[in-house]
């Protein structure tokens, strides 16, 4: 397969509720929406890296950049003989992992769809429904927060995590585990903490917690190791795992027992496969994380959820949770399980609404043609 056309948009959509984290508040996301085509069929690939270099260095902006003057060009003319990893055509830029991983998820849907399989059968999923949670930003008040859990957990969720940092931490938890005292409960901290921390978060181990994840520094494993040493509460790592080395070296290292795996983060869908491949060779769980995706990022990312070694609920909510209108149809929902039925169309198995990425989109450009 040759990619005819890639045209690149960039989104700007209003959340529903802000998302506040230890680095800010956000009320709207920005994406690039990666659109490539092929002998008339359309392939879409989702680069959610918000507008600020905030939870990742790169932006919409970077990924712009990085799409328009360096991978896309990579593929003029090039031929792509199976759905797979494209890494080895892009090992010549260093990093920029959301950038490539955007890209490779619309290669992914396109050969889903000129196969007319869906892409969780390419990827060798097996689930046909996915346990799911729900990640629950910083609020003004501890009262706002239990009724998000209490609307979160009316709607089936199967676990809550809740964003921590420094004065929103101990106490929180505290209080929302009393209110539930048997609820599945995680913390995320997105590196608020360091080591001279660790009697502070030794307090947590008190709750029950499935997880502390990353509380120390985004690039750090020895940090971790030591606090993982310390607690009880198993770590896990998000930010700091950007490849298959990385797990490796985490798991040698004893640096987490358990991984947030976000494709975007690693670099697209089969870099984050191999890094479930090694933590179920070290018998630790994976989840897949989010980043705010619209419905396309959200359909890959239910689509990594089949692997058999996504057994924790992941951070894939319904898609009302975070945008009033998707750009996908039908929307995500979550059943009163606490589970998202996996798609049966091919490729990404949702109609991608141009209407209305035409509407979100603050620019748009065919960056290969
Ligand atoms: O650390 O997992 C994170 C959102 C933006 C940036 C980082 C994170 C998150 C979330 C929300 O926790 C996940 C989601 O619901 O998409
Ligand atoms: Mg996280």
């Amino acid at each position: 397969m040759k990619i005819d056309r890639i045209e690149l948009l960039h989104l700007k959509l209003p959340l529903v509720h802000f998302f506040e984290t230890s680095f800010g508040r956000v009320y709207d996301h920005e994406v690039l929406i990666v659109r490539a085509e092929s002998g008339g069929i359309v392939g879409y690939g989702e680069v959610p890296a918000s507008a600020a270099p905030r939870y990742s260095y790169e932006t919409v902006q970077t990924a712009w950049h990085i799409i328009r003057d360096f991978l896309a060009p990579r593929l003029k003319g090039q031929e792509i003989v199976a759905p797979g990893p494209i890494s080895e055509l892009f090992a010549f830029v260093r990093g920029h992992n959301m950038a490539k991983a955007g890209i490779e998820m619309a290669v992914l849907d396109l050969f889903g769809k000129a196969q007319n399989k869906p892409i969780w059968q390419i990827l060798g999923g097996e689930r046909t429904e996915i346990p799911t949670g729900v990640s629950l930003g910083i609020e003004d008040t501890v009262p706002d927060l239990i009724k998000r859990v209490e609307q979160a957990l009316s709607k089936g969720y199967q676990r809550i995590k809740l964003k921590i940092k420094p004065r929103w931490d101990v106490d929180v938890v505290a209080e929302v585990r009393k209110k539930f005292p048997t609820v599945p409960l995680s913390v995320d901290a997105n590196s608020a903490y360091t080591l001279s921390d660790v009697e502070h978060l030794k307090k947590l181990d008190a709750y029950d917690l499935m997880m502390i994840e990353q509380p120390l520094s985004y690039d750090d494993y020895v940090d971790h190791a030591k606090l993982q040493a310390q607690i009880k509460t198993p770590v896990c790592l998000d930010e700091s795992i950007r490849s298959y080395d990385d797990a490796r070296r985490a798991f040698e290292l004893g640096s987490c027992r358990i991984i947030n795996i976000k494709q975007a983060r690693v670099g697209g869908p089969y870099s984050a496969k191999m890094i479930h491949n090694v933590a179920k060779a070290h018998k630790a769980p994976v989840w897949c994380g989010g980043l705010l995706e619209t419905g396309i990022g959200r359909a890959h990312n239910i689509a990594l959820a089949t692997l058999p070694n996504f057994t924790l609920p992941g951070d894939i909510s319904a898609s009302e949770r975070y945008y009033a209108e998707d750009v996908i149809d039908p929307p995500v929902t979550v059943s009163p399980q606490g589970t998202i039925l996996v798609f049966r169309g091919a490729g990404i198995g949702y109609n991608v609404l141009e209407k209305r990425l035409a509407r979100y989109s603050v620019r748009r450009e065919y960056v290969l043609s």
